[in-house]
């Protein structure tokens, strides 16, 4: 049994997808980041870096921060969602890395520009935008190779980057530009599992 802490957030997102996706049994603990409750010291102990998403293993309490970790611990612990070879694990955690260091940050900032910045800041936004529209580029080119982001079969990296390529229009970003991506988007985004996972982190807090 797990105890998932998550926000409706992308990085919240991927943990609920991924263990509706593998049946694995869980709870949501919803943390509320407006009032700050991932600065408690009681957070803190589960994620010293004060964010969400943190995995609780009950069964002994083990506590994994890192949305990718946790989704690669899923994956490795179950056997699914990811190859077994070598070379195809590898291949996952590359993405999951790029998503990790690369479009996470980089779709963050350009949201926060967007609709969070106390004033305008157009350099900022130019350059967010155009960072952003350079990492749809680089999956649009992946996507139109392969089916889905690792390869031939759907694993972790897709739940990775789904939930983030997907906030286009939060970013203002033309999706047209980008058919293969808009395609997987739609196929990923089909799926059952998924969007129970959607349904879950949605839940409203202290429910
Ligand atoms: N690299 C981290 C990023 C986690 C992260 O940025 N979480 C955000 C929500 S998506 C958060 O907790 N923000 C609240 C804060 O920074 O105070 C991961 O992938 O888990």
């Amino acid at each position: 049994m797990y105890t998932a802490y998550l926000a409706d957030t992308p990085n919240g997102r991927k943990i609920s997808i991924a263990l509706e996706e593998l049946g694995l049994p869980y709870r949501v603990q919803h943390v509320d980041l407006g009032a700050g409750e991932q600065h408690t010291p009681a957070f803190e102990r589960l994620n010293p870096n004060g964010k969400i998403p943190v995995l609780v293993n009950e069964d002994d309490g083990t506590p994994l921060f890192e949305s990718n970790a946790i989704l690669f611990h899923l994956a490795t612990h179950s056997g699914r969602l990811i190859p077994a070879d070598g070379n195809g694990r590898d291949t996952v955690l590359q993405w999951l890395f790029l998503q990790a260091a690369s479009i996470g940050p980089m779709l963050g900032q350009l949201w926060w520009f967007r609709h969070a910045a106390p004033a305008p800041n157009e350099q900022a936004l130019a350059r967010y935008t155009k960072e952003a529209r350079r990492l749809y580029g680089v999956i649009e080119r992946r996507l139109a190779a392969t089916p889905y982001i690792a390869g031939d079969t759907y694993t972790v990296a897709d739940i990775a980057c789904w939930t983030w390529l997907v906030t286009h229009e939060e970013l203002g970003l033309d999706i047209g530009a980008w058919p293969a991506l808009a395609a997987w988007l739609d196929k990923v985004g089909a799926r059952p599992a998924l969007q129970r996972g959607l349904a879950r982190t949605a839940e409203p807090a202290h429910v």
